[in-house]
């Protein structure tokens, strides 16, 4: 993994990064290309000096990073705590979704997405610290664990952030690593299927 992200006066600065979660998804396609070797499932990401963006907010919608593959799939989440603790899906590929602000019913409430690469921007619309994690299995079977900005990287209230990586058809789940915040109701089960489909979402040209 890489060395963690030095992030100091963030979230006071308010910067929003942009992670690539492919640094995290090139290990699991390593280790599905190596089956049978010993590799550790991916536990946390940290995002990347080089990713980093300045502004907070940002355009869901903006173009790939360079070099980058455009993300089939835009997903807008709020990390809510202002009147429940919650994590709310509020657009796909900028079309808005229906979700109650009731976190207790969120098991029966799973957001559905089809395969594909995945761009989950994430606002902190609460006023304490979040930050996102993303549970689920390989496809051959192994943990996946997936946390932005890290472990023990929060983002502070208004600011917004970006984890980008492949997923594949399984069931997943969403919450925030804070505490007891998932259990108090920032959970919610992600299941990516190709049963369901949007249309693809309407990036903006030019730079990210
Ligand atoms: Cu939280």
């Amino acid at each position: 993994m890489k060395a963690k992200t030095k992030l100091d006066g963030w979230p006071a600065r308010r910067r929003a990064s942009v992670l690539r979660l492919f640094g995290a998804a090139g290990v699991v396609a390593l280790a599905l290309s190596c089956t049978g070797a010993a590799q550790a499932p991916v536990q946390e990401v940290n995002a990347p000096p080089d990713s980093m963006v300045t502004a907070t907010p940002f355009d869901p919608l903006h173009a790939p990073r360079t070099g980058a593959q455009p993300p089939d799939v835009v997903v807008e989440i709020d990390l809510e705590n202002r009147y429940d603790f919650d994590l709310i899906p509020t657009r796909v590929n900028g079309a808005p979704v229906e979700f109650n602000r009731d976190h207790r019913d969120n098991a029966d409430e799973p957001l559905r997405i089809p395969p594909g690469i995945v761009r989950f921007v994430l606002t902190n619309t609460g006023n304490i610290s979040h930050n996102f994690r993303l549970k689920g299995v390989t496809p051959d079977g192994r943990p996946f664990s997936a946390t932005t900005p890290a472990v023990d990287k929060f983002m502070g209230g208004d600011v917004m952030w970006e984890m980008e990586g492949p997923l594949w058809e399984g069931e997943y789940l969403m919450l925030c690593n804070v505490t007891n915040h998932d259990f108090r109701g920032m959970q919610r089960p992600l299941i990516v299927t190709a049963d369901v489909r949007y249309p693809p979402p309407p990036l903006k040209n030019g730079a990210g």
